[in-house]
């Protein structure tokens, strides 16, 4: 039976299959346990920096593979097809390397991409606060220069990594009464003297991922920590969360194809009235929507990757969609899932429930799907307002 020719590269290919491989012999057979323990991934971590995966979002001058976001979306695909907590970890460093990447001096980007390229450092962004998500401009974390240095004071919370990263990329206030135009971003080193970690979170889902409030108490970094230009923090972090918004809708791909095959599976298996529940319209229906939304998912988010690697800047609006159908069909999907596996799904015995507690942070996290209606909205009318 033919399926979608997305036309990928040798290299993409390749991507595909590596990261295939290590979700399939390296995750799944972790993934329950690792749930069920809280437990941070760190021997699959040790396998995708064996892989070289790591490398795939730095650029090759600093020691990475130098791939674009069609390569990191295939990778983070068929990872989320495991376990999307483990496959976050992985894209969180990506996360936090991002406002290096894009506006970091050379030295900085000398300095802290490499070890990031190899997996042998983590690391993690900190925007959101406790008065901070949607409304990422009502931060009050605040720096203040002191001759050499910035000192910074405030918290960030639900920070993926926190702890076990070693280089955080922070926006913090540098001018309290300028609004999103008063922020700065920083990077801040674990060990950094004032830089602390709260206790690890416990979650509906994503158990394996850690994540933990940070806190800056007097932490005095060196001037040259400071990323861009002062009051150009908020930029900076709209233009990380374009850039990997892409990511979490491939993730949510991943995830809802993991789902569809646990319960295509299921339903040819399973019999009631005298015959497998694949044969009954009602399911068939099911089946039918979860496959079809998938396929419409993995089109958009290859679209969207591969405009953005053609060199596309205005990217707010697409990374946008990219991130909320593929999310919104993965809730539903794996929602789906559950109700055709019935008492089974709801079981621990099989995947689908943990698959279906993951998929609603993909809707929650890296702006909401609501606030991406919102950039979407915003986005319509300034396009139609020019015509
Ligand atoms: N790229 C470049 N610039 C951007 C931008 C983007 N994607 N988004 C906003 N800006 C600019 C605006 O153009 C504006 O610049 P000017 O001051 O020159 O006009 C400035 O940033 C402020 O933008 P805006 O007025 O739209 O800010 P708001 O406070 O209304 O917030 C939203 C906008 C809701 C889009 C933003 O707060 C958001 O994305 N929230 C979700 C945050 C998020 O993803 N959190 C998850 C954290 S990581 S898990």
């Amino acid at each position: 039976m033919a399926s979608v020719n997305y036309f990928l590269t040798e290299e993409q290919q390749m991507i595909k299959e590596l990261a295939r491989q290590i979700a399939r012999e390296k995750i799944i057979p972790q993934r329950a346990e690792l749930d069920e323990k809280e437990e941070f991934p760190w021997s699959i971590m040790k396998d995708l920096a064996q892989a070289d995966l790591f490398g795939l979002f730095v650029p090759e001058e600093y020691g990475g593979l130098g791939g674009g976001c069609m390569d990191i979306c295939v990778a983070l695909e068929e990872l989320a097809y495991g376990c999307i907590a483990v496959t976050t970890t992985y894209a969180a460093s990506a996360l936090g390397s991002y406002p290096i990447q894009l506006f970091g001096t050379e030295e900085q980007k000398k300095k802290y991409l490499p070890p990031i390229a190899t997996g042998e450092k983590f690391a993690a962004f900190g925007l959101t606060e406790v008065n901070a998500g949607s409304d990422a401009a009502a931060i009050q974390t605040t720096a203040v220069e002191d001759g050499d240095y910035w000192v910074l004071n405030g918290s960030k919370q639900w920070i993926t990594t926190g702890g076990e990263a070693e280089i955080y990329t922070i926006i913090a206030l540098t001018d309290k009464h300028k609004g999103p135009r008063g922020a700065s971003a920083f990077i801040v080193e674990k060990g950094d003297p004032g830089f602390t970690f709260g206790k690890k979170e416990r979650k509906m889902g994503l158990r394996a991922s850690t994540t933990r409030e940070l806190f800056f108490t007097d932490c005095r970094i060196p001037k040259d920590r400071l990323l861009g230009r002062r009051g150009l923090g908020f930029i900076i972090a709209m233009k990380t969360l374009d850039l990997a918004r892409p990511g979490i809708g491939a993730m949510g791909v991943g995830l809802s194809q993991a789902a569809l095959d646990e319960a295509v599976n299921h339903a040819r298996k399973r019999i009631q009235f005298g015959a497998p529940i694949i044969s009954f319209q009602a399911i068939q229906h099911m089946l039918a929507n979860m496959a079809t939304e998938i396929e419409a998912s993995r089109a958009l988010v290859y679209a969207v990757a591969r405009t953005i690697d053609a060199g596309e800047k205005d990217i707010q609006k697409l990374s946008a969609m990219a991130k909320l159908f593929p999310t919104d069909v993965a809730m539903k999907v794996t929602t789906d899932a559950v109700q055709i596996l019935g008492g089974y799904g709801y079981m621990k015995d099989y995947p689908v429930e943990k698959m279906m507690r993951d998929a609603k942070v993909l809707q929650i996290y890296e702006g909401t799907n609501q606030i991406l209606r919102n950039v979407i909205g915003q986005s319509l009318n300034k396009e139609y307002s020019k015509r």
